[in-house]
């Protein structure tokens, strides 16, 4: 459980670190059925519903950069979003009735692991109000060179950055860099098994991991029940199917946020590496891949 000083920093900076999210033995086992997965994608020769690739993935050199929603193909993930010590905390920051948004577990594979530019996840996907969240379990330690998440203290507060270039969305902030305070920065590092929270609205980013060493999150994204996506509902019993806490309702709470909606798509559909390819700036650097 979070106490009411992690829950006022929560609220006032828009992400929070908990140490020992999951014991030993649970990370043990996360680690496992990722290994597993990950085996799967010398498969693969590009992406698929599972795996986003690193560009010079070949069967012979398997680069993972993404496992997708894997809630929607694993079971052992379907059950772990449920996990009561995550539906405990969420429920002290967005209250007992809790839906799943999404999933998705990033691989920053050591030396080469991809950036993600700047963004607000709430450009993603804008709610009926704002308690939505996305919580990160590391996999491996993480320090500063691993290319840890940085978020910018307070963003949750402030404006919606434009997240459009070209016309279309591109899952990046494209304009006003000059007006954000990244000296303020601040990274989520820290041991295996620790979970991060961040505020749908917080800004935040990543660079390349160029350690010697593998970063990999996990990342699930909640709403409170009544926080409908303003992009629709297409299959009702699957949105209910998404509750992990408390009851599903029909009446969503509206609340005023700023929003712009994430159309036209983005050109490079797929995962947030691809959208964001048609972003003009970049401010992450990266160097190719040995
Ligand atoms: O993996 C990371 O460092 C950033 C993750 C993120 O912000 C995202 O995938 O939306």
């Amino acid at each position: 459980m979070l106490t009411p000083e992690q829950v006022d920093f929560y609220s006032e900076q828009g992400y929070l670190m908990v140490p020992d999210a999951l014991n030993p033995v649970e990370l043990a086992e996360l680690r496992r059925n990722v290994e597993g997965i990950v085996a799967g994608a010398a498969e693969a020769t590009q992406h698929t519903d599972i795996y986003d690739l690193e560009d010079g993935h070949t069967r012979d050199s398997p680069k993972v950069r993404r496992i997708k929603t894997p809630h929607k193909h694993f079971d052992y993930f379907r059950e772990l979003v449920r996990h009561p010590g995550i539906t405990a905390t969420l429920a002290a920051l967005i209250g007992p009735n809790i839906r799943l948004h999404g999933s998705k577990l990033n691989m920053k594979s050591a030396g080469y692991g991809a950036p993600v530019e700047w963004h607000q996840d709430w450009a993603f996907y804008p709610h009926t109000n704002d308690d939505v969240l996305a919580i990160g379990i590391l996999l491996d330690d993480c320090d500063i060179e691993n290319g840890p998440m940085l978020m910018i203290p307070g963003s949750h507060r402030g404006r919606l950055h434009d997240h459009h270039a070209d016309g279309a969305f591109c899952g990046a902030i494209t304009g006003e860099l000059n007006q954000i305070a990244f000296d303020k920065a601040v990274a989520l590092t820290g041991k295996a098994g620790s979970m991060s929270i961040h505020h749908a609205r917080t800004l935040h980013g990543s660079a390349q991991n160029t350690s010697t060493k593998q970063r990999r999150l996990l990342l699930f994204e909640y709403a409170a029940a009544d926080a409908w996506p303003l992009m629709g509902v297409t299959d009702f019993a699957e949105f209910n199917s998404r509750i992990v806490l408390g009851n599903p309702t029909v009446e969503p709470r509206i609340r005023p946020a700023p929003v712009r909606m994430p159309l036209p798509p983005a050109r490079d559909q797929g995962s947030i590496y691809e959208n964001q390819r048609a972003a003009k700036v970049r401010y992450f650097g990266t160097q190719a891949a040995e």
